[in-house]
């Protein structure tokens, strides 16, 4: 266990925990289908063959997942609302209710829009799903709008991108490798159109969640530079420069669809805040000529770079390195490189995978991100608030239910999918209560 106490936090900054839809909720049978079903149902998609059909029963149990944030003392809690289910009859009704209970328990809901499950009949290589999104944000922003203040459009584009559309890994499942950069684009411009739709129906605080991590160049070699700095602006770049520039880096702008840069001024409409999802830095070097690895993940020897482990670091049970100072270098970064264009940041992903009730492992890794965190408060980085990723074990994607993200422990081979407070769980609670909190 951390020992030393964690500096207090400013007052107001935002405390939560985050979850998706499809990683939670169960209950498939009474949603239309995703394109997550669809891939699950291919065999050898899912690394434990399993399906997220009933994964946490959220649907269901809800009230309990309520009853531990509030137990924790968070301030919010960030779910995603699932696009398949509002299509189905009545589906809006689970969120009317969750968003009551929250608000009754004292928990800010914090819906994101889009958490990577589309419905199985869209496809985000067309440009009409941005459109589509739109019409679907209005419905949800109809029915909770009345009660929800702070909204994020959209989960990780990058990571849909690449992972679901590059690499085939994810769902959709598509291999198109940088021919799948156009999804990226309809997923921007679905979220510029989503924040109209939103402040039209006069949200006052929105915002998105991008992923971000350090790129680190494997040597000063001039051809390794130039690798890394590639994969920057195609993992970071690519996403945060028209989010907050309104145009796309050199390297990437040549992939977009015909007409990209006519989108860009709704891409780059005015945000209230910025997510960012911090878990690990990459070190990136020039093409080896083989395969390379990063966590599971397998990286074709035709992209013009590698990935390379970072030694000498503690692993999470994914492989991926704990690097806490990499969020600050985000944070940071951030800043310097978009200065006032920058709205206020929030950290809305950020955790760990490890085994085991008495996750200590998990407990030092959000200690020293905290500490990290609060390192770039200390160097004027204006950072609203942080999310754990996650409050409860949930369904991890390809990896099904061998990665465990949460707070607490989720039993996935009892019916009633009985949820355990880990060690981590109740240490945040004490930090919460003693000392994250002391300037209030
Ligand atoms: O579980 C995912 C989440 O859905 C998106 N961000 C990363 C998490 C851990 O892999």
């Amino acid at each position: 266990m951390a020992a030393d106490p964690l500096p207090p936090f400013p007052p107001g900054f935002l405390w939560g925990a985050s979850t998706s839809a499809h990683q939670i909720e169960g209950a498939a049978d009474l949603r239309e289908r995703s394109v997550w079903d669809v891939f699950e149902a291919r065999p050898g998609s899912i690394a434990d063959g399993s399906t997220a059909a009933v994964a946490c029963d959220s649907f269901h149990r809800h009230r309990e997942d309520v009853e531990l944030l509030a137990g924790l003392g968070l301030d919010a809690y960030r779910f995603s609302v699932s696009w398949p289910r509002v299509d189905s009859p009545g589906g809006l009704d689970h969120y009317d209710r969750l968003v009551d209970d929250l608000l009754a328990a004292g928990v800010r809901p914090v819906p994101t829009l889009f958490h990577w499950d589309l419905p199985a009949a869209l496809d985000w290589r067309e440009r009409d799903t941005a459109a589509r999104f739109a019409a679907y944000v209005e419905r949800v922003a109809a029915r909770l709008g009345d009660r929800v203040r702070t909204w994020i459009t959209v989960n990780e584009p990058a990571e849909h991108t690449f992972l679901g559309h590059a690499l085939g890994v994810h769902a959709p499942g598509h291999r198109m490798l940088f021919e799948a950069l156009p999804v990226a684009h309809h997923q921007l411009l679905a979220h510029g159109l989503a924040v109209r739709a939103l402040r039209a129906a006069g949200a006052a605080d929105v915002g998105i969640a991008v992923s971000h991590a350090p790129t680190w160049p494997v040597s000063e070699r001039k051809e390794d530079l130039a690798a890394a700095d590639f994969y920057d602006v195609l993992m970071n770049r690519a996403f945060s420069d028209p989010l907050l520039l309104g145009r796309y880096p050199e390297g990437v702008a040549e992939l977009m669809p015909d007409g990209a840069e006519a989108d860009l001024e709704i891409v780059s409409e005015r945000l209230d805040w910025y997510g960012v999802n911090y878990y690990a830095p990459s070190l990136v070097g020039a093409p080896t000529g083989g395969p390379s690895a990063y966590g599971t993940l397998d990286v074709p020897p035709e992209m013009p770079f590698s990935v390379h482990e970072i030694e000498g670091r503690p692993r999470t049970d994914f492989g991926w390195p704990v690097v806490p100072e990499g969020l600050t270098e985000v944070l940071t970064g951030l800043r310097d490189r978009y200065a006032d264009r920058l709205p206020p940041l929030m950290v809305t992903e950020n955790g760990c995978s490890y085994p085991g009730l008495d996750d200590q492992d998990r407990i030092a890794y959000l200690d020293a991100h905290l500490r990290a965190l609060h390192r770039a408060l200390e160097a004027g980085v204006d950072v609203r608030g942080y999310f754990v990723w996650s409050l409860l074990d949930n369904f991890e994607w390809a990896e099904g239910y061998r990665q465990r993200f949460g707070l607490v422990h989720v039993d996935f081979d009892s019916p009633e999918r009985t949820r355990t407070p880990k060690a981590s769980y109740a240490w945040l609670r004490d930090q919460l209560r003693d000392c994250l909190r002391a300037q209030r």
